[in-house]
């Protein structure tokens, strides 16, 4: 039997279709499962009479390959990943190509990559992302690792990938964890504009009473402008979906209670230690968490009282929450690109920003309209420091910064949580002040702590005994 050109490990929803993307065009494909029953599934359900390998065993599976053999690990995040590598590495020739597409961890994928590549073999750490119809039909790719070897995978990484205009949507990200950690960002700027739709929804509903039908049709609207997006699409479909026992809007009846899975609370987590404020994407993580304390709130909402004035607002509010909805999604993608800025002069990614916005245009789930701005804003300005200092994209924050405060001003007068929306509004009067109140704070370290503070008047280290 001839060897395989591609080896994929891991036959859950993502593991699955990815083999079957690969084998639709024309790779020969190994696949395993450590549960021999998802190989099986596949190889005499939808994998029937295709160019699948079903290997049953982890040394089958590696002797069926091509030299040098690509193995595309696609298995829960975490230990999983460590226990498979444990396994796969003494049965590998030097040369051989590892690549994780699972949402692993940036930093162990740093240990991981360290691990292989001094035994001799490729790395890399693949984001992808697009869940199971883009696993499928076409993902957005985003591998990170060893550079020489990259060709060797390149042919298959951008043939299964989404497709756009300018190209594949896949391309080298940078050395290590470049990709994942691309990735992780992704995610938390996909937490951000999510959190900012439902926000927009929930305004929609309590402040102007809107059904769901109602919305369906907004949302549906305005994904026909600017908004264009996968996350607006999908919104109108969800709000329009009946559900067929009760007759009622499906998305009425779902528990508000949100989970996160890692990717966006890593984000959160490894900003600060950047010095970069991502607070849309914290809002968002904080939504979620407020969200699972399902039982407190409960409580709290039969003692906790809001502000007594319910007004209903103006039909032609729907186009002011628009109108905030994109600002605050540019704010959003400004805070996710400043982070992966810095990561990438800290962390030696030498990432492309602009390369970036294109690869997100299509398969991806924040994949948006509003990319090509981003993308020929760093295409003409690669070492722009912030999306806002955009003229173009700056210029529309500006002239449309009144809507977000109205979205926020209602919203805070009704009673009605929008901490993105609000994350959105400081972010950028934070941005755009050149003196902010940090200066009193700099007083009070220097009062209690000795912490020293610097003037804007002389040069120098300077410490007061304040009383
Ligand atoms: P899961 O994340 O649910 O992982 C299930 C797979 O991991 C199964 O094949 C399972 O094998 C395997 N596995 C586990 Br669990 N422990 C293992 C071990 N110790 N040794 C070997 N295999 C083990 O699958 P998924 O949802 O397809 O996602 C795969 C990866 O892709 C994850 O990292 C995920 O975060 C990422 N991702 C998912 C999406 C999405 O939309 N779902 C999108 C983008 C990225 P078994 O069958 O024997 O239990």
């Amino acid at each position: 039997m001839d060897q395989s050109a591609i080896g994929l490990i891991g036959l859950a929803v993502m593991g699955e279709n990815l083999a079957l993307n690969m084998e639709h065009h024309g790779f020969s494909v190994s696949v395993y499962n450590r549960t021999a029953e998802r190989t099986r599934q596949l190889a005499e359900g939808r994998g029937r009479g295709k160019k699948l390998h079903p290997t049953y065993d982890m040394a089958e599976f590696v002797k069926s390959l091509a030299p040098p053999r690509r193995i595309f690990l696609m298995v829960q995040a975490g230990a999983p990943v460590d226990a498979v590598l444990a396994q796969l590495k003494p049965l590998l020739a030097p040369g051989d190509i590892v690549m994780d597409g699972g949402n692993s961890f940036y930093k162990d994928t740093n240990r991981r990559s360290k691990d292989l590549e001094a035994a001799g073999f490729h790395y890399f750490g693949v984001g992808v992302s697009g869940g199971e119809a883009g696993a499928l039909n076409g993902p957005c790719i985003m591998p990170g690792g060893t550079r020489e070897a990259y060709p060797l995978v390149e042919p298959i990484l951008t043939t299964i990938a989404a497709q756009v205009v300018d190209g594949p949507c896949c391309a080298y990200m940078g050395p290590g964890s470049a990709g994942h950690y691309v990735k992780m960002v992704h995610n938390g700027c996909e937490y951000a504009v999510m959190q900012l739709i439902a926000e927009a929804y929930d305004i929609l509903r309590g402040g102007l009473g809107m059904s769901a039908a109602q919305l369906a049709d907004v949302f549906g609207r305005w994904n026909e402008g600017e908004l264009s997006s996968y996350l607006i699409e999908i919104t109108q479909k969800v709000l329009s979906y009946v559900d067929p026992d009760t007759r009622q809007p499906l998305v009425d009846l779902i528990l508000d209670q949100a989970g996160q899975k890692g990717t966006g609370k890593w984000t959160s987590q490894d900003a600060p230690d950047l010095g970069i404020p991502i607070p849309n994407i914290d809002a968002a993580l904080w939504g979620r968490n407020i969200s699972a304390l399902k039982a407190e709130r409960v409580k709290a909402a039969d003692f906790l009282t809001g502000p007594a004035a319910s007004a209903r607002l103006d039909a032609s509010f729907v186009e002011v929450v628009r109108d905030a909805l994109y600002t605050g999604m540019i704010i959003s993608y400004a805070q996710a690109m400043a982070l992966l800025r810095t990561a990438s002069h800290d962390y030696g990614y030498d990432l492309n920003l602009s390369e970036i916005a294109r690869i997100w245009k299509g398969g991806c789930i924040i994949r948006a309209k509003l990319l090509d701005p981003i993308q020929a804003a760093f295409r003409g300005s690669p070492d722009l420091v912030n999306l806002l200092l955009d003229a173009e994209l700056g210029g529309l924050v500006n002239r449309r910064q009144s809507s977000l405060r109205q979205v926020v001003q209602q919203a805070v007068g009704l009673g009605i949580p929008t901490p993105a929306f609000n994350a959105s509004v400081a972010y950028f009067d934070s941005y755009r002040r050149a003196r902010l109140p940090v200066n009193l704070i700099q007083a009070q370290r220097d009062f209690f702590g000795a912490h020293t503070y610097q003037r804007i008047d002389r040069s120098g280290t300077f410490h007061t005994e304040w009383e």
